[in-house]
């Protein structure tokens, strides 16, 4: 199949007094299946990666777990009732792929997919687009014990899975992504160890990546044999890279971080082929052996849309690296980069100490259209942490509602320029665990009280989104 023309709409702005958005524009909010869900053990769903790491000592803030979480297991109908207050026209969830096949293999388990049902078919009924992910993280521990995503098998196991879903839901949903973030499974997970399964092997990274991506295509292939008619991409996260002074040395130090964090995922799934520079990089880590003939055309089998998420910039200068923010990191980041120091311009940072860059999301979206597909492109994710507080029943998100409300200029301004993009996914719908910072950093709309019956407060950036989604759009400033 060739890469379809952007559907009627994307792209075509209606220019007024206000910032409006193209006719159709796909507003929505995102999640993960075990930042949210809990019932770690409920219905037969078996253990994951993230379920092992968050039990090990030291790997999580606090010792926090997925086993509760946001109880959304249990609270299906009223969260659903929650997006459908906020007027949400779409909502991005991942499926847990060892609630649906305990040990990655296997048939599928009735009581996991029945979750899923419900689910979609409650968003149906809220005139809610279910955009389901395949795959945000949570690798079946039993596949990490044979292997995990270094070994080639993971990825036909990954197109197995695909089918089972794709079976289930395949005629009541539409719009499918297969990898959330190939980056961070592969370089945070078997690199730098900071998340599940913990693993700090460089060259294991690397071909991590290689089978996410093999993965991903084996499951386009399967989705697409499945349902001809849906619509099918992948989610990357991506950053413009600039060099913190024109030195050459900086200069050189930008395109290697480029090359790992972003074109090592953007050329094989969107051009088939790995960068050259990128491999001569790598090349005292790996020998790309792993690499099979015919598997960057499987990697590239045409998509219908790409999902780009986007949280900030680096600036990166040549030098021995600051000691490590998280005192969880032991092993590499960056294979082969070890030698590049993240730089701080002191501008404005969330709770993750994440910069504050919104013209960063118009490069990103125009260097992704100009410089590798015409398909239609879609924030997945976008979204901040900020320290929350209930006062009198009520959260003043202002921080948050700001870096929407830039962000959103930003696509916008993309939109503007050319770039066919086709809707925005606000990370996150409500607070959730977040990976190896547990439940201490918020970038939920929604507030969710752990402590007191997981109580849900619309926060002042959810009252804003809806009222940016009824108008399709912003005032003008
Ligand atoms: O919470 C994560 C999400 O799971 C993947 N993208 C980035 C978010 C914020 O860190």
């Amino acid at each position: 199949m060739s890469n379809p023309a952007p559907s009627p709409g994307v792209g075509v702005l209606d220019q007024g007094t206000e910032l409006t958005f193209p006719s159709g524009f796909l507003w929505g909010a995102a999640t993960a299946a075990y930042q949210i869900e809990g019932a770690a053990t409920e219905d037969g769903r078996g253990p994951s990666i993230w379920d092992t790491f968050s039990h090990t000592e030291g790997t999580v803030v606090a010792g926090h777990t997925g086993d509760v979480a946001c109880d959304h297991y249990h609270r299906l109908a009223s969260d659903v009732s929650l997006m459908a207050d906020l007027g949400l026209k779409s909502y991005r969830f991942s499926v847990s792929w060892p609630r649906v096949q305990p040990t990655g293999s296997g048939p599928a388990n009735a009581k996991g997919l029945d979750f899923y049902r419900r689910l979609v078919d409650d968003l149906l009924d809220s005139d809610i687009e279910p955009w389901l992910t395949l795959y945000h993280w949570d690798l079946p521990q039993r596949l990490e014990d044979e292997g995990g995503w270094p070994a080639r098998d993971t990825a036909a196991r990954f197109a197995d899975y695909t089918r089972l879903v794709v079976d289930a839901l395949g005629d009541r949903v539409r719009h499918w992504t297969t990898l959330n973030e190939p980056w961070c499974s592969a370089f945070l997970g078997y690199g730098s160890g900071v998340h599940a399964p913990g693993r700090t092997d460089s060259a294991a990274a690397v071909r991590a990546g290689h089978h996410l991506m093999l993965g991903h295509g084996l499951a386009v292939q399967a989705l697409r044999a499945a349902r001809p008619d849906a619509q099918v991409g992948v989610t990357v996260n991506l950053y413009p890279v600039d060099p913190a002074t024109d030195s050459p040395e900086d200069v050189d130090a930008a395109r290697r971080i480029d090359g790992l964090a972003n074109r090592f995922f953007l050329d094989p799934l969107l051009r088939g082929s790995y960068p050259q520079d990128v491999r001569d990089d790598l090349r005292r880590i790996c020998d790309f052996g792993h690499v099979r003939d015919g598997d960057l055309a499987v990697i590239a089998t045409p998509l219908d849309l790409v999902g780009i998420n986007y949280y900030s910039r680096h600036v990166v200068a040549a030098g021995p690296p600051e000691p490590a923010s998280s005192g969880f990191v032991s092993g590499s980041t960056w294979p082969g980069s070890e030698d590049v120091r993240f730089v701080s311009r002191g501008v404005p940072v969330t709770d993750m100490q994440w910069e504050i860059d919104a013209p960063g999301l118009v490069e990103t979206l125009r260097r992704v259209h100009d410089e590798y597909t015409d398909l239609p492109l879609y924030v997945t994710e976008n979204g901040s942490a900020f320290v929350d507080t209930v006062v009198d029943g009520r959260v003043d998100d202002v921080d948050r509602v700001a870096y929407f409300d830039a962000h959103l200029r930003a696509a916008h301004a993309a939109i503007s320029a050319g770039v066919p993009l086709g809707g925005y996914f606000a990370w996150s719908l409500m607070d959730n665990f977040e990976w190896a910072w547990g439940f201490t950093k918020r970038f939920g709309m929604i507030y969710v009280d752990y402590d007191d019956d997981q109580a849900r407060i619309p926060k002042s950036s959810a009252r804003w989104y809806a009222e940016v989604i009824r108008r399709n759009g912003l005032a003008a400033q």
